[in-house]
């Protein structure tokens, strides 16, 4: 297969950025103008995820009630609504990227017009979906983006990922990528955690899953 490189943007959200962000991520402006700079470059496919919230998600505190409901500290345990036996142990978060709200929006400096399509995720209120790809159930998937279908019709053999959050969408949007096939590259200059401590795990997971991490000026995108 010949090299087919796509570029996947993930949550670049006013709710994940400041000053106004709801789950603001410490300095995530800051890598919109190295994703710009890869909007530029002649990637077979240009890709740019949102997550996509009902206001009702299971995953906002303000859904739950006292004590086990503190946003960032608290966690729940989720069931696949299909199958009781399968469960999720997942975080409590600020309502955040909720549909048709401001903080659900692209950023404005990113260059969006290059890009060729917009994956939305998690509008099941029933699930956690961090991946871009699908939610973590297995037995059976719960809910499923138009992700891997739009990447196969491309021929993608090789998925760049960069965006928010490094620890949490990022991180499981590339390992999913990885295991669908995809030879998934993560640029770590063009990322910005929720927990920078947590990246050494991080990094033990993309070894164990096959992602593989780059800076900014050695992503080659031509073959
Ligand atoms: C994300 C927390 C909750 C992310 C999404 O995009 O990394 N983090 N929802
Ligand atoms: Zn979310």
């Amino acid at each position: 297969m010949p090299f087919q490189p796509a570029l996947l943007i993930v949550d670049v959200q006013e709710d994940f950025c400041p000053p106004n962000g709801a789950l603001a991520v410490t300095d995530a402006r800051d890598i919109v103008p190295i994703i710009n700079d890869f909007l530029a470059m002649p990637f077979a496919l240009k890709v740019a995820t949102k997550d996509f919230h009902p206001r009702d998600h299971i995953s906002f505190a303000s859904n739950h009630s006292a004590p086990n409901n503190k946003p960032f500290e608290s966690t729940i345990t989720i069931q696949n609504p299909h199958n009781p036996e399968e469960t999720q142990v997942t975080r409590l978060w600020p309502d955040h990227c909720v549909q048709g709200t401001k903080g659900a929006e692209l950023l404005p400096e990113l260059d969006v017009g290059k890009v060729n399509h917009i994956t939305e995720k998690g509008q099941d209120k029933r699930v956690e979906m961090y991946s871009a790809f699908a939610d973590p159930f297995k037995s059976p998937c719960v809910a499923k983006s138009d992700l891997t279908e739009i990447l196969r019709k491309a021929d993608i053999t090789d998925v760049y990922v960069v965006g928010l959050a490094a620890d949490y969408c990022v991180k499981y949007t590339a390992i999913d990528a990885q295991n669908e096939g995809f030879k998934t590259w993560v640029i770590g200059d063009a990322t910005k955690a929720v927990d920078p401590s947590s990246m050494d795990g991080v990094f033990k997971e993309y070894e164990k899953a096959g992602v593989t991490v780059i800076g900014k000026d050695d992503a080659q995108v031509q073959r």
